[in-house]
């Protein structure tokens, strides 16, 4: 492994952050949260680069009465015209996306290919909810009863809140906002305090398009504590969706404050994901496959690959293959041409990190490459060595059932396909997985349509388990929530269904051939 230096070091000034008045350039005194402001850091240097001011219980009062007006007013929109507005932002982030990437990487640590690709998948949403601004209609169902007919419409639900998490500053609100504001919805979003900056350079832009062309109010942005304005948030009766991204405990709260008050949850929490390799997969595809999906956002996407169940004629060459294009991979300043892998986002993930390592060894692991933290010249920042574990002989690794949120991959091994399976539906979580094989009778049975196969919310063949497609349905299951986001027919999710029957003949009929005379 080699490593890079030199950040550059401020959010590009086509953002306009210095005109908004939560903005705060000098942070000097500003300590804690108790200071009423949150500090942005470079995880990359361990710098301060700008802060933000918190809103209060009594701001985000305010803005919640303000957001139900403006719900009354954007409802009322036609949906079409709704898909202009979101064109419209589409357009605004086209223009931005370099400027926004490379804040997305100065503020996270993900490299500028991938802080600019994260800013894409929103544009990819916006223009995919401008074609849905089109489509959201319900069917028409045949009636049992003669002059009658029964049709579905889709309503908009509400002010809705979206809680995102530091990894994803950015698409994982446009994933909720796009299709949310073409529903006729308005978004309020409390984005991570890790990454405040992106979440009020992007909002801006969403609310300043809208209220442009004459829709204002339709995204607003609340920054907070958990304590001030979270757990506001997730116990409003106002907000008829909470869409919250984030860690299993996180969301395991969320979920049960939401239900007691019969409120809508999406829920995108972790991932364990695994990689299965067959005796006839193509290594050179695979490997590409795993060291993308595990080092890649240094360990940090809920998509990534934690764990590979190798078959055993090929796990030994794997892993050597595996080590060694892990010792060419660059790590250092995110934004320097060459860098694969920049820092974690903090201190506490360098401890998980180094604590998961040293379990994993008391386990009778074996750390075949990284394991250790790395410091790159000139940065000062939290940066880890991307790391390879093998599971010993038996597979018993305890520590492979927690989702680190660090670059720790684990390998294990197996004989038989019954088995790999089993050892990939064993976690908690069951977001996203994958198979490598050349021969279609055993992807069949890894995808099987009696449900014996992967039980992962997402399902990869010869692909790895990062990097989804917005067009597609983005969620999990079990520990991982349930919610599907992005593409298909998630946007049911923002919207609520009435069932219509009319009747236009002249005489009532009940249902069920009830006669009540
Ligand atoms: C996340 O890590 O929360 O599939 C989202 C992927 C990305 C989204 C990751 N499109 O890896």
């Amino acid at each position: 492994m080699s490593t890079t230096a030199s950040p550059k070091h401020a959010p590009h000034p086509s953002l306009g952050l210095h005109d908004d008045p939560r903005f705060v350039a000098d942070v000097t005194g500003a300590e804690g949260l108790s200071s009423g402001v949150a500090v942005s850091y470079n995880p990359a240097t361990g710098d301060p680069i700008a802060g933000v001011r918190l809103d209060s219980a009594d701001s985000y009062e305010r803005t919640l009465d303000e957001m139900t007006e403006a719900f009354r007013r954007w409802r009322a929109v036609p949906a079409p015209e709704r898909g202009l507005v979101v064109r419209a932002i589409g357009e605004e982030l086209r223009t931005h996306l370099d400027a926004l990437g490379e804040l997305v990487s100065l503020e996270v640590g993900k490299i500028r290919a991938e802080g600019v690709g994260e800013v894409q998948e929103t544009i990819d949403i916006a223009d995919y909810a401008v074609g849905l601004s089109r489509m959201v209609g319900g069917a028409t169902i045949p009636s049992e009863r003669p002059m009658h007919r029964m049709m579905e419409q889709w309503l908009p639900l509400g002010p809705i809140g979206v809680i995102t998490a530091f990894n994803f500053p950015n698409a994982v609100w446009g994933w909720n906002a796009m299709l949310a504001a073409v529903c006729g919805d308005v978004v309020l979003w409390k984005p991570s305090l890790l990454a405040p900056l992106t979440a009020m350079a992007t909002n801006a832009i969403a609310d300043r398009v809208a209220s442009d062309m004459g829709h204002e109010g339709v995204f607003r942005l609340v920054i907070g504590t958990d304590d001030e304005v979270g757990e506001r948030m997730i116990a409003d009766r106002r907000l008829p969706l909470i869409s919250a991204t984030g860690s299993c405990a996180m969301g395991r709260h969320v979920g049960q404050v939401v239900a007691g008050r019969l409120g809508r949850c999406l829920l995108e929490l972790g991932g364990n994901n695994a990689v299965i390799v067959e005796p006839d997969a193509d290594l050179d595809l695979a490997l590409k496959s795993i060291v993308f999906g595990a080092v890649g956002t240094a360990g940090q996407r809920c998509t990534t690959t934690r764990r590979v169940i190798a078959h055993e004629s090929i796990a030994d060459e794997l892993v050597d293959r595996m080590a060694k294009a892990y010792s060419t991979i660059t790590i250092g300043d995110p934004l320097a041409e060459g860098t694969l892998v920049g820092p974690v986002i903090g201190q506490r993930t360098v401890d998980a990190y180094l604590d998961a390592i040293a379990q994993a060894k008391d386990q009778g692991g074996t750390v075949v490459a990284g394991g250790e933290t790395v410091s790159p010249e000139g940065l000062g920042g939290w940066f880890v060595k991307p790391a390879i574990v093998r599971a010993p002989k038996g597979n018993e690794l305890p520590i492979a059932m927690d989702e680190t949120f660090a670059p720790i991959c684990y390998v294990f091994t197996y004989s038989d396909l019954n088995e790999a399976l089993a050892m990939q539906n064993s976690v908690d979580q069951g977001l996203s997985s994958a198979i490598f094989s050349g021969s279609v009778r055993t992807t069949e049975r890894f995808l099987n349509v009696d449900g014996s196969g992967s039980d992962c919310g997402l399902a990869y063949v010869n692909l790895g388990t990062s990097g989804a497609e917005i067009g597609g349905a983005f969620g999990g299951e079990k520990d991982t929530g349930g919610g599907r986001e992005a593409g298909s027919d998630s946007w049911k999710a923002y919207m609520r269904r009435q069932t219509c029957t009319i009747n236009y003949g002249n005489e009532l009929r009940l249902a069920q051939g009830i006669r009540f005379e």
